[in-house]
């Protein structure tokens, strides 16, 4: 198994989060978190570079709060996933290419528009804990395993 490192950065202004609907690409069509590949840098300067390029934000403060590993049946590739907390940023949200910027209460996450494991962690990253968990996807998405656990050290 091959595994690609990818990063996610979520903004939580409680009792708000910032979603972007994916305009292009894989996840077309879903609002996520801002993120994607890690090139040829550290974890933490790919999350920042992604969240500029993707919605013109400039993250001041970022925590690793999770570590998501999906697999998707068929697939030799894994793709990790780091999920930062953006605590504190400086700019406005941009809509760009990739994505469009939208604010959501934390009561009202589309998560019928969002990928199907997000129903899952992210009420744990509303409540300030870290994470980590393993999915298998199958045919359109359908989760076939999950695992997900608390943890205290990322
Ligand atoms: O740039 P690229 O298209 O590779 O970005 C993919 C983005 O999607 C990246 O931020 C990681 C994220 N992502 C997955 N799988 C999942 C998932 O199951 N849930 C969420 N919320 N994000 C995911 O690759």
């Amino acid at each position: 198994m091959k595994t690609r490192t990818d990063t996610l950065c979520i903004i939580h202004e409680h009792p708000k989060i910032l979603l972007g609907m994916k305009k292009r690409g894989f996840g077309k069509g879903k609002w996520n978190g801002f993120g994607g590949k890690v090139e040829m840098e550290g974890v933490e300067d790919a999350a920042k570079r992604e969240l500029m390029e993707e919605c013109g934000l400039e993250a001041k403060d970022l925590e690793k709060v999770g570590i998501l590993d999906f697999e998707f049946q068929g697939n030799p590739e894994i793709i990790q996933v780091h999920i930062f907390k953006i605590g504190d940023y400086s700019g406005e949200p941009e809509e760009s290419e990739e994505m469009r910027p939208k604010w959501f209460h934390i009561d009202e996450i589309p998560f019928m528009e969002m990928w199907p494991d997000d129903m899952y962690w992210m009420p744990m990253f509303l409540k300030g804990k870290k994470f980590k968990g393993k999915f298998l996807f199958g045919e359109g998405n359908a989760i076939l395993e999950k695992e997900l656990e608390e943890v205290t050290e990322i």
